[in-house]
């Protein structure tokens, strides 16, 4: 079977030219080059697969977890190639969460497929010490005149506008840099690169995962490097590479013969090379469908990586190279703060915070603050940092124009035998708030769209973008929650701000499904919180919890995956704050008795619109506190007239009011009522709604 494929470069040549658009993975033409180049090599190549193959034949346990040294180079010619820091730690978070079954997704993957999903327990930790057991941060960055490099491995060397490579037996090198003709990415497989030519190289554009996506439009989540990663630990595509047909092999037993590679989304099943019922594995990582449709490792591909790492990459195992080393003089700037994602125009003031990592006490640094491709300017610190000893030092304000902007902050003190770890480099975006109406189906591929974020301070799961269910469409939000996440973790999906003044009555309106888990006993709460003053506070506009939040009962040991059924329509009155012409809303989702929410179909629009042709009542209650103070709004499609009741449980009425309007927010104070469980009802004409209320 290795033979076979010695015979397949015109196939792949082929493929690989023929598809004019993003080229996925160039490994396999790099591979058939160095062939080409080293023909001496390719016996021993071919000798190493084979008895690669028959090592997993002969042991098929899998052994305990690897854990191995990355170094990011980042060589970048322009300041959005310059990868910013907290990009490259979600990045390096993808990685982990693929190579150990830990993706949020891995859910996702056919009922059918999951018998042979498997953890490759395969980790990777970021360098602490470089190649002469200096400290570094692993995250090396070097400014290059090249615009753009090849699969040539310019990228690997000083003399080429490169970054020198890190030996290959004490680390993965991975290059982030712009790639020729849209390629995304490239490895070597083991074996076939000399000590610092070796490791994955991937385009700036993919690097990124779930809460910090890549600049890509498309292959954003941070995919590409996890398959480009497999390759490096002897992967082969899952279609075998073999232009379509059925004869090629990636010498794994338990993934589906598969006619070709798959781009986008397919839908499950998709059958070839009679693989039916269950069809091509194309959501494998080893595909080349869109990084939100990949979700899975097997067994098989789990015990190939294994073999690799503890034979032809055996040196790996001893590398020191994640153990901390310290060095006499040595400042290091952990943060930069106050440039978190910028909405509105105006000036900043970041904030440096450094800290002493050296044995002696820092007097004086200078800091150089860089935005985009302008002229730096710089800035003399003075002062005591003993060892050890954190600071925090405001920089000089910047004016930040509207669009996306790459902040580059650094530290220079004399003597410092570290500077891997002088600079951060942030991401600012600045932009217009967009005019009503507005909907989001969460169909686009990209997610977060752009001017969205994702908040996961636990870094746990969060919100993603799904295709498990959906009420339009095929894809909608989805916040899923293993058993084992505890309750009271707090995820937001913050939205692009909206000018509210662009509509009369503006209502939010989304769909909801969430399941009832009961043998949780805390409550799961979803809000939605606007902010109109940039973000700087928010205030709670709409809150459900626990039995009110949720639209289906079940066991939460599956992911709940709702039926039609199981939807809901929630809304809320914006009409308060339409006097705002920037105004940002977030979903805050807190973990509880519910192990998957999913919103769609998420509008902000004229009532009529939102409810075309729904009866007229349309009620939120929210904000019920222990003082006796509720909030509602009443939504009606035309202005009436209309009465909100409230009645005990004897059914004694205790509470009427009469109001007149389509949209009315209110808050009652009723103290006098004691705790307990009442309906509040709206009555319009011969339609009515009931919400049941607990007063605590
Ligand atoms: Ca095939
Ligand atoms: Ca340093
Ligand atoms: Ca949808
Ligand atoms: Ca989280
Ligand atoms: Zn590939």
């Amino acid at each position: 079977m290795f033979l076979r494929r010695t015979f397949l470069i015109c196939f792949l040549l082929f493929s690989y030219f023929a598809n004019a658009q993003t080229e996925r993975c160039g490994t396999q033409v790099y591979l058939e080059q160095w062939l080409a180049e080293n023909p001496q090599l390719r016996k021993a190549y071919d000798n190493e697969q084979a008895m690669a193959a028959a090592r997993i034949e002969n042991s098929n346990a899998m052994t305990a977890t690897i854990t191995i040294p990355v170094v990011f180079h980042v060589v970048y010619n322009t300041a959005e190639q310059n990868v910013p820091d907290d990009r490259i730690m979600e990045q390096l978070d993808v990685l982990n969460n693929d190579y150990n079954r830990l993706n949020q997704d891995g859910q996702s993957t056919p009922s059918p497929f999951l018998g042979v999903s498997a953890a490759a327990n395969i980790q990777f930790c970021l360098a602490k010490r470089d190649p002469n057991n200096k400290p570094t941060s692993g995250i090396i960055r070097k400014q290059t005149t090249v615009q753009s490099f090849s699969t040539g491995d310019e990228v690997k060397k000083t003399a080429t506008g490169g970054s020198k490579g890190w030996s290959k037996s004490k680390y993965l090198n991975i290059w982030i840099c712009n790639l020729t003709g849209n390629l995304l990415g490239y490895a070597t497989m083991p074996g076939t690169a000399n000590d610092t030519l070796d490791g994955v190289v991937v385009s700036y554009s993919t690097i990124g995962g779930p809460d910090n996506v890549g600049v890509h439009p498309t292959y954003n989540l941070g995919r590409t490097l996890t398959h480009e990663v497999g390759h490096w630990l002897n992967l082969i595509h899952i279609w075998g590479d073999d232009g379509g047909t059925c004869t090629g092999t990636d010498d794994v037993a338990d993934t589906p013969n598969q006619a070709s590679e798959h781009f986008g989304t397919p839908n499950f099943p998709t059958i070839s090379c009679s693989n039916n019922p269950d069809g091509d594995m194309f959501m494998n990582f080893l595909d080349y469908t869109d990084d939100y449709a990949m979700n899975i490792f097997t067994a098989g591909q789990s015990l190939r990586m294994q073999d690799a790492v503890n034979n032809s990459r055996a040196a790996l195992l001893t590398s020191k190279g994640c153990m901390d080393t310290t060095t006499a003089i040595d400042v290091a700037l952990l943060n930069v703060i106050n440039v978190e994602t910028i909405y509105c125009q105006g000036n900043i003031t970041p904030s440096a915070v450094i800290k002493n990592k050296g044995a002696g006490t820092i007097s004086s640094l200078t800091f150089s603050v860089k935005l985009d491709d302008n002229t730096a300017t710089n800035k003399t610190w003075t002062g005591s940092l003993v060892a050890g000893a954190t600071a925090t030092v405001a920089l000089d304000p910047l004016t930040v124009p509207t669009g996306t902007h790459y902040l580059n902050v650094s530290v220079t003190q004399s003597g410092d035998g570290n500077v891997s770890n002088n600079i951060i480099v942030k991401r600012i975006t600045v932009t217009g708030a967009t005019a009503l109406p507005y909907s989001q189906d969460f169909e686009a591929k990209r997610f977060p769209a752009d001017n969205w974020l994702v908040l996961n301070a636990d870094n746990d799961a969060t919100f993603m973008r799904s295709r498990l269910a959906s009420i339009n469409g095929s894809s909608s939000l989805w916040f899923y929650a293993p058993l084992q996440t505890p309750a009271g973790r707090k995820d937001i999906v913050q939205l692009e701000p909206f000018d509210l003044t662009t509509l009369a009555e503006p209502v939010l309106a989304f769909d909801v499904a969430c399941l009832n888990d009961n043998s949780i006993s805390t409550s799961a709460s979803l809000k939605i919180l606007a902010s109109t003053d940039c973000g700087s506070t928010f205030s709670e506009i709409f809150e459900k919890t626990g039995s009110a939040l949720t639209t289906a009962e079940g066991s939460a040991s599956n992911v709940f995956v709702p039926v039609a059924e199981q939807w809901r329509k929630d809304s809320v009155n914006l009409k308060a704050l339409n006097s705002f012409n920037n105004v940002i809303l977030r979903f805050e989702y807190t973990t509880g008795n519910a192990n998957a929410l999913f919103i769609d179909n998420l509008q902000i629009d004229r009532l009529g619109v939102i409810y075309p042709d729904a009866s007229n009542v349309n009620v939120s209650v929210y904000g019920q506190s222990a003082y006796g103070v509720l909030d509602f709004s009443v939504l009606l499609l035309k202005t009436v007239d209309f009465k909100v009741d409230i009645f005990d449980v004897a059914g004694r009425k205790v509470f009427s009011k009469s109001y007149s309007g389509s949209a009315v927010c209110d808050r009652l104070s009723l103290h006098q009522l004691n705790a307990g469980v009442y309906f509040f009802r709206v009555t319009s004409g011969k339609d009515s709604k009931s919400v049941k209320l607990f007063f605590r």
